[in-house]
């Protein structure tokens, strides 16, 4: 290692002294003006973590659901999942180490993740469409360059097209080209071959209105239009051009607020959806006749995913495991609708994508989905083998060609993320095909009534929580609070977690009645105001 340029690139993106950043649900976020050293030193460990694996690692410039001012940035390890969690303590420590204790601390996470610093070193780096993206990307590329690493700045990407492009890299080519025009390839190909079985093909087209978010999704739909069939016609709102990322629109804004993004026109029955602001989530939604508006969140697109494939598995008569995984926020609806109206086992696990990856490559097939959007699925490799074989091979025609819908499918799927852009290719694939109206899945189940609120307080560390986030240990006396406000309504349970990427405590609330949960919701965040130290005004009804 070359400690004297370290010490001048470094000088170049300096820590502000006494800033300490924890790294939250999906790696740092911040003000972005906070980032620069941040960017600079996940650079540095991008390049170790290539040394470490011998592979290409990803990194991500991108704040996602954040507003505009903010920043963060996403690491991604070889097969396109999440930074190792082994690999987050690494993160911090360097993230925080003061100035004149980089150089120490760098040689310390060396020698503990046994880093051959003569390997070569790889990094694939993008950024979303925020002012401050491109800056932080160049400190992101100082930090792999003076550690003598190479990269290749893919710019302007969505966070799934970058874990995409690195498993590419990785796979050697196995998982398909690591270039857009190999995604925009790869996926339209096989949505092509889905939608030509569907019924109604070839009966005109197919109409779906798109908020981007005011991001990077916008763009990246209008690079891959030209690849899609003419029987789907996408139209993009919020494309940018007018409005900050994120404000008033986009998926988190439509799931938290349940009502439409500022700036799309929706007529009665119409499928409409969002995007975040680095489409890796989706949510889908309508207004009906009476003009009440129907939220279709992350738990019913498992659902109808999970009804596909299930119907599609039990056609090609294999016996693989399926299960679907979920977090804290899942609507006990869904829960209940899957396993006992579907009978597909759930698993509930903490919020971030990272945790239900990791859960659901227990299974040959595991569907995952947080509430908010934000989900895939993923097939072993043995799953992912004896479907081709059987879609190659099998002799009974029905089989064979469910085993054809099913690779078509794994084709069509991102499987190293969850990506807006895919997700919405395979739920219009899966309507069309079954001939069902956004109205007949809206139908499913009913959703319980729910809240989600947040509370700001002065440390929201203080906040610990056990049994995958339902339940807080501290501080004393909250979780009893809680348990006293839930008996007071009925089919109620409530939750409060420290959210991993905003400066908030989040609170989510179920009942009977919305009345009820939004009752209820607010009493618990009074509850956490004045057990955890709320900060400013209380929270008003
Ligand atoms: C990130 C994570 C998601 C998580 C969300 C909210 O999403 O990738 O898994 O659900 O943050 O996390 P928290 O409640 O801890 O703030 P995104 O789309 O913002 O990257």
């Amino acid at each position: 290692m070359d400690f004297e340029a370290l010490k001048k690139y470094s000088a170049l993106h300096p820590k502000p002294a006494g800033l300490t950043l924890q790294y939250g649900t999906a790696g740092f976020r911040s003000k972005a003006e906070q980032l620069d050293h941040v960017m600079f030193r996940m650079g540095l460990l991008a390049a170790l973590r290539s040394r470490a694996t011998g592979s290409t690692i990803g990194v991500m410039v991108t704040a996602s659901h954040n507003p505009e001012e903010d920043n963060g940035v996403k690491l991604v390890d070889p097969l396109g999942e999440m930074l190792h969690p082994s690999w987050e303590e690494y993160a911090t420590q360097l993230a925080n180490a003061e100035e004149q204790d980089l150089q120490k601390t760098l040689t310390e996470i060396c020698q503990k993740a046994a880093v051959n610093q003569q390997k070569d070193a790889s990094v694939f780096i993008g950024r979303d469409t925020r002012p401050s993206s491109k800056k932080l990307s160049q400190a992101v590329i100082d930090g792999v360059s003076v550690l003598g690493g190479q990269y290749h700045d893919y710019g302007l990407v969505t966070t799934p097209q970058l874990h995409y492009v690195v498993c590419c890299q990785n796979t050697r080519g196995q998982y398909g080209k690591p270039t857009l025009e190999g995604y925009y390839q790869k996926l339209s190909k096989a949505f092509m071959e889905l939608i030509k079985k569907s019924p109604g093909s070839g009966e005109g087209q197919r109409h779906l209105k798109i908020d981007c978010a005011n991001g990077i999704g916008a763009l990246k739909l209008s690079e891959m239009q030209p690849y899609l069939p003419k029987e789907v016609l996408v139209h993009i709102y919020n494309d940018g051009t007018k409005e900050k990322l994120n404000h008033l629109c986009g998926a988190d804004f439509v799931k938290v607020h349940q009502k439409p993004p500022k700036g799309l026109d929706m007529k009665p029955n119409e499928r409409c959806c969002s995007f975040d602001g680095d489409a890796d989530r989706i949510v889908y939604y309508y207004t009906d006749t009476a003009g009440h508006f129907h939220l279709i969140d992350g738990d019913k697109i498992a659902t109808l995913i999970s009804i596909f494939l299930k119907e599609l598995l039990a056609k090609v008569g294999q016996t693989l495991k399926m299960a679907v995984i979920q977090t804290a926020y899942a609507n006990g609806s869904s829960t209940r609708y899957l396993e006992e109206t579907l009978q597909v086992p759930v698993h509930c696990v903490k919020t971030g994508v990272k945790h239900l990856h990791h859960k659901a490559q227990e299974f040959d097939v595991g569907v995952y989905f947080e509430a908010n959007g934000h989900g895939t699925v993923l097939f072993s490799k043995a799953a992912e083998n004896t479907i081709r074989q059987l879609a190659k091979d099998e002799k009974d025609d029905a089989k064979r060609e469910a085993a054809k819908v099913l690779e078509n499918l794994i084709d069509l799927i991102n499987q190293t993320v969850g990506d807006a852009i895919s997700d919405m290719l395979v739920i219009e694939a899966i309507l069309s095909l079954k001939g069902l109206t956004v109205h007949q899945w809206d139908a499913f189940y009913t959703d319980f009534p729910n809240r989600l609120l947040k509370v700001q307080v002065a440390d929201r560390q203080v906040i610990d929580t056990t049994d995958a986030e339902r339940r807080a240990v501290t501080p004393p006396g909250l979780q009893e609070k809680i348990d006293a406000l839930v008996k007071k309504y009925k089919f109620s349970r409530a939750f409060v977690r420290p959210s991993g990427t905003e400066d908030v405590v989040r609170i989510y609330a179920e009942a009977d009645t919305q009345e009820n949960a939004d009752a209820l919701a607010h009493e618990v965040s009074l509850a956490v105001y004045h057990l955890a130290g709320g900060r400013g005004a209380p929270p008003q009804p």
